[in-house]
């Protein structure tokens, strides 16, 4: 098969680590329902195999946050009719297709990838092999389904370029050209890389001890207005144009959160709001916020008070992703030789 043959299928994937926050929704969630139309076929996973290693949340939380997570997705728009949605440990072929491909990845090749490094700090002595073989898992997750597409945010760039390069070793060290397609990142738009509402050099993240330093999904309206009012600002007001904003970087988040809950440029931004004061801007960057996502909180609270219904989803949703992923991962098996008497 080569590469051209491949159909165009979007693959995603995000952690039950804690509540989504607003980096996660516009860097991946918000496009992910964008993108279940009929130009795509949309595969999104909520990845628990991925959420154990940097630690484990204990049984019930491991079940809460899955739920959550579920919850969250549905509640943004995403339709279980239309995209494949399911948790990826009940699709075994996930794991035994990441033990192969940690047999193809090189370790010079995981040696640089940053998030390890960030993720696992002073520590790395102490962190899991999961942790640091979590990238060959990541690629399996997207070529299982032969995905040729993957919306993620900036941090992610490194992950999808090794998945490309696993790919391609895999298909030339065992002589399966364009077996398995190389799949493109899709890091598009003003939220690729969302900052923490306390400190502009550092991205928005569900492990920030700073519950202040994101807004979360489950956030309600004072929540959202309380976040924005007290997000880290200079004293300065805003320059006129986005060119004034350069070392700025605090000043120049609230602008581009701006732009992507708007749906508009960071120009038209600024054109609009260019001169104004902190005092001016930050209550109506927290009304658009509240009328973006405060209705999200909502529908995932309702969502979550039938806990059966949204494992019966993800049951459904995974027998139409093992449909997908295991007669690619039987062809995996034939090509390497694997005998298989079934
Ligand atoms: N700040 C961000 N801006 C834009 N996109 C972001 N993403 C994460 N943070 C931002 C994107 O969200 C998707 C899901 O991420 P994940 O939860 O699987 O892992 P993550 O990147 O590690 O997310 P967090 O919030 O930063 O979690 P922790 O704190 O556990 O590390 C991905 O597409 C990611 O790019």
């Amino acid at each position: 098969m080569t590469e051209a043959t491949h159909t165009r299928r979007v693959f995603s994937g995000v952690q039950p680590t804690g509540d989504l926050h607003l980096g996660n929704y516009l860097g991946a969630v918000k496009r992910f329902v964008e993108m279940q139309n009929d130009d795509w076929e949309a595969i999104y996973c909520i990845v628990d195999l991925h959420a154990i290693t940097a630690g484990w949340a204990g049984r019930e939380g491991m079940r809460s946050a899955t739920r959550e997570l579920t919850a969250a997705f549905l509640a943004c728009g995403l339709d279980p009719d239309k995209s494949v949605l399911f948790n990826q440990s009940q699709v075994a072929a996930h794991s035994q297709l990441g033990w192969i491909f940690s047999c193809t990845a090189r370790m010079g090749w995981m040696n640089r990838m940053t998030q390890f490094k960030d993720k696992a700090g002073k520590n790395a002595e102490r962190a899991s092999l999961g942790l640091y073989a979590y990238p060959a898992l990541q690629a399996a997750d997207i070529l299982l389904y032969h995905a040729t597409h993957v919306p993620v945010g900036e941090d992610q760039r490194q992950h999808i370029e090794l998945a490309r390069d696993i790919a391609t070793k895999f298909n030339l060290d065992f002589g399966a050209e364009g077996f398995f397609p190389l799949p493109e990142p899709l890091i598009e738009g003003v939220a690729t890389r969302v900052m923490s509402l306390r400190d502009g050099s550092k991205k928005m993240s569900k492990s920030d001890p700073s519950d202040q330093s994101r807004l979360n999904l489950t956030d309600d309206a004072d929540a959202i207005a309380k976040k924005i009012r007290k997000a880290k600002t200079d004293p300065e007001p805003l320059s006129s144009d986005l060119e004034g904003l350069e070392g700025r970087p605090e000043a120049l988040n609230l602008v581009n959160i701006y732009a992507a809950l708007a749906e508009v440029s960071p120009d038209a931004v600024m054109a609009e709001h260019g001169g104004a004061s902190f005092s001016t801007f930050k209550p109506m960057l927290a009304d658009l916020a509240v009328a973006r996502l405060a209705h999200i909180g909502d529908e995932m609270r309702r969502i979550l008070a039938e806990p059966a219904e949204i494992d019966r989803i993800l049951g459904k949703g995974a027998d139409k992703a093992a449909a997908i992923a295991d007669p690619i991962l039987e062809k995996t098996h034939d090509i390497m030789g694997f005998v298989s008497s079934r």
